[in-house]
Formats: C-alpha cells, sequence, structure tokens
C-alpha cells in the first residue's frame, strides 16, 4: 500500500502553495500535484485601460518581482508603437533589472532555501522547522547564520540602488513606455558607487563561497530533483549596441533548438478554467471556474511544441554557455550564485556608462489598435506578456505567461505533468513526518504563486 503526503501550505515561497504526492511502497514519489491556489484576475483587471496602467497594475501581481513586469509591459507597448529606447534608457534599466535580481537572489539562497539545510536558532520565524538530514557543523552554522542576517542588510542596500533610479521599491515608477523618466545627477551615481563595493563583497565573497560550500555538503542534490533537459530562456538585460545578457534560446533534452513564440500554447485541462484550452496567448482567454473537474490548480499549463520547459537561472545561464553542469536541485543552486556573480561583475561597467543628468525618455504616442509582445527574464525565468489594444486604445486582450507558471504547471491536456511535477517523481523519502528532500527541490526552483496564478 502507498502512501500520501500533502504539503499546504508550501512556505518560504511567495504566494499559496500546496503540495501533494502519491508514494510506492519504497517510499518513492510516484506522482506529485502542484496546486496554486488563490485565483487573482489581473488578465481581466487590465481590459479597457490603458497600456501605460499595465506597467503599474501588472507589478502588483508580485511584491517580489515586480520589476521585471514593468519592463515586460513597457516593452509590449514599445513594441505595439514601435519604439527603440536610447542607450541611457538600456542601461538605467539594466542597472534597476540587475540591482533587483541580486536582492532577489541573494533573498533566494539565505533567507528561503538555506533554512532547508541548517538548524536554525530557536526563534521565530526561523522554528518550528524540519530539523532532519542536517549536516553542517556548529561551526559552520554559525557562520550561515550570520551571512543570513547580514543578507538581509545587503538586500536592502540593493533595493536601495533599485529605488534611486526607479523611484521606489518594490513596485517601480520611472520604467515607462518610452524609456526611463528618471535623469540621473552626479550625486546619484555617486550613491550607487558608494553601495556597490558592498554589495559585490558579500556575492563574490560570502553568497558564492556559502552556495559552493553547500553543494560540496550536500552534492547527492545534484542527482535529485533532477530536470528531463527542457530548459527555456527569454532574452533579458538589453544593452546599447543590440547587445544583451542573456539571448533567446531552449533546449530539448539538453540539445538546442529554435525556440517559436508562435509555438508556446497554454493548456487548461487540469486547470480551474472554462476558457478553451490550447490557445496562443496572444488569442488566450481567462475564464475562471473554480473547482472545475479534473482541475486541481489555477495555474494555466504552457507549452512549447506541447511539450513543457524548465525555466529560471539553471535554465539561461545554460542555454547561454555560462554554467555547464546538469540538471537537479543542487545545478539550480549553484546556476543561481553563478549568475549573481556574473551581474555583479557586469553592474559596475553600467554605472560607470551612465552619463550624469541625462534624460533618456521621449513622449511616445500608441495607435489606436494593435499588438505588442514584451519579453524579459524575471530571476525565477521567462516572462512573457501579451497585449492586444482596440477602442481608442485601450487593452481589449492581456494575457501573461510567468517563469513559474511554466516551471509549476500542472498536468497538460495529454497528461504530461509540469517540469516541478516532474523532477518530485521518483525521489525517496526518509522520514514521512519531515519529507525535506520535496521541500528542498521545490524550493531549487524558486516559486512564486502570486505571479503564476496572477
Ligand atoms: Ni512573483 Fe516572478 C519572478 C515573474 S515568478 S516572482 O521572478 O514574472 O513566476
Amino acid at each position: 500500500m502507498g502512501s500520501i503526503i500533502t504539503i499546504d501550505p508550501v512556505t518560504r515561497i511567495e504566494g499559496h502553495l500546496k503540495l501533494k504526492v502519491d508514494l510506492d511502497d519504497d517510499r518513492k514519489v510516484k506522482k506529485s500535484y502542484m496546486t496554486g491556489n488563490l485565483y487573482r484576475d489581473f488578465e481581466n483587471i487590465l481590459k479597457g485601460r490603458k497600456p501605460w496602467d499595465a506597467v503599474h497594475i501588472t507589478q502588483r501581481i508580485c511584491g517580489v518581482c515586480p520589476i521585471s513586469h514593468a519592463i515586460t509591459a513597457t516593452k509590449a507597448a514599445e513594441q505595439m508603437a514601435g519604439f527603440i529606447p536610447d542607450d541611457q534608457a538600456l542601461l538605467i534599466r539594466a542597472i534597476i533589472q540587475g540591482a533587483y535580481f541580486i536582492s532577489d537572489h541573494i533573498l533566494h539562497f539565505y533567507h528561503l532555501n538555506l533554512p532547508d539545510y541548517i538548524s536554525p536558532p530557536n526563534i521565530a520565524p526561523l522554528r518550528p522547522a524540519y530539523n532532519r538530514d542536517m549536516r553542517f557543523s556548529a561551526n559552520q552554522t554559525e557562520k550561515l547564520v550570520n551571512n543570513y542576517v547580514e543578507a538581509l542588510k545587503i538586500r536592502r542596500q540593493a533595493q536601495e540602488v533599485v529605488a534611486i533610479l526607479a523611484g521606489r521599491m518594490p513596485h517601480v515608477m520611472s520604467i515607462v513606455p518610452g524609456g526611463v523618466t528618471q535623469a540621473p545627477s552626479h550625486e546619484q551615481i555617486h550613491a550607487i558607487k558608494g553601495y556597490l563595493p558592498v554589495i559585490l563583497d558579500f556575492v563574490f565573497n560570502k553568497y558564492y563561497h556559502d552556495a559552493h560550500l553547500l553543494s560540496q555538503v550536500y552534492a547527492d542534490y545534484f542527482k535529485i530533483g533532477k530536470g528531463n533537459g527542457n530548459l527555456l530562456c527569454f532574452s533579458a538585460f538589453d544593452l546599447p549596441r543590440g547587445e544583451s545578457v542573456f539571448r533567446q534560446g531552449l533546449l530539448t533534452n539538453m540539445e538546442r533548438e529554435s525556440l517559436r513564440l508562435q509555438d508556446i500554447r497554454e493548456f487548461v485541462r487540469y486547470a480551474y478554467y472554462s476558457s478553451p484550452t490550447g490557445l496562443h496567448p496572444s488569442h488566450g482567454e481567462t475564464i475562471p471556474a473554480y473547482g472545475r473537474s479534473p482541475g486541481y490548480t489555477w495555474l494555466k499549463a504552457p507549452r512549447h511544441r506541447g511539450k513543457p520547459y524548465e525555466t529560471g537561472p539553471l535554465a539561461r545561464m545554460t542555454v547561454n554557455g555560462y554554467y555547464r553542469g546538469g540538471c537537479s536541485s543542487m545545478d539550480r543552486v549553484l546556476a543561481r550564485a553563478e549568475e549573481t556573480k556574473l551581474l555583479a561583475e557586469r553592474l559596475p561597467q553600467w554605472v560607470h556608462a551612465l552619463v550624469p543628468d541625462v534624460a533618456s525618455y521621449t513622449d511616445i504616442a500608441l495607435p489606436p489598435s494593435g499588438t505588442g509582445v514584451g519579453l524579459t527574464e524575471a530571476p525565477r525565468g521567462a516572462l512573457g506578456h501579451w497585449m492586444e489594444c482596440s477602442s481608442g486604445g485601450l487593452i481589449s486582450r492581456y494575457q501573461i505567461i510567468t517563469p513559474t507558471c511554466w516551471n509549476a504547471s500542472p498536468r497538460d491536456d495529454k497528461g504530461v505533468p509540469g517540469p516541478i511535477e516532474q523532477a518530485l517523481v521518483g525521489t525517496y523519502v526518509e522520514d514521512m513526518n519531515q519529507p525535506i528532500e520535496l521541500l528542498r527541490i521545490i524550493h531549487s526552483f524558486d516559486p512564486c504563486t502570486s505571479c503564476s496564478v496572477h
């Protein structure tokens, strides 16, 4: 007789997520089901609004990755207008995005993921917690906990860099269709340069080191939570002269294939929607139908040419040749740390290239009707906004596919599970009351259910 484990809620993520797994007699996961709870309705809220509003409304999908939604909504409007931002605007956006990626990856490693591996001090919110399979020595644990606390300060400093250029953080103001409304002064650039050494020092000498230490002490996790090698990346960190840090690309079973946006579809057989299934996001519909059988989640199931794809730091670092490891829980942790280091190395160059007191905003007019697609990479992976406007330039359709929608998607219409569901299958659970292995796998993807149920 097999048994069932339910974790509800899965904590140390953003949003409301439930996991249910069926185990076989050997306590290995046979089947898994990820449920995103709590519907939001953002795609319908946007109808009848102006594209400029989408930049601010979609940021409210999430307090963790609002900048990604601001950039993506902005790019959708700019594509509709046929507008290309100037070099200064691209640099400012790259600095905002870079500082926020660094802040977000530090958040994930220290505050969301690391407590799966250390026995923390007996204080809230670190306790109560699972306490099995904790392998670090007392000395190592003390250092990691100290870095956990320091990481809170470093995150704030990275977010202050964002706020200098973006007006505030979270839910930024300066990224808009037409460029960036901030013309950074000498004093502001000087202030950013003052923050960078402290942030970079922490990334290079603490976060990077701690992630590698984790990967040595828990090296068996290179074999646990394995993905199937389907990796998806959109382009991100657009820079002057058509350069970008990440190029769009796709690997299927670790083999390079062409990524064709027109081959993306969203399936809803196993989601709580009564809208037609298998639609391209440019024709997508969102009609909520809570409890509709056989649905079990508010996430739709996006697929490329009918297949599920993992997205996130591991995907974009691998697709772009910056990471040459495998595809497992620990590879996700390491690729995220490698990416943070890569961005920390580039950030000062972008700051150095800023021209003080130069504005980078153009007042652009949008056509009364048309379509636009905005794509970028959020910290958790490929993010796309598909916008359609009609009747006086108001939004008539808006469809969003977030990274976690790819990763935590349910079964598609053919019954093929999503990437996290697949990564959990085959995992041996040592202790039914503390299924820490399952949590570590889920956390390696850094899911955000707020984004994915939108
Ligand atoms: Ni709410 Fe988000 C990121 C986006 S995740 S955190 O990164 O887009 O699906």
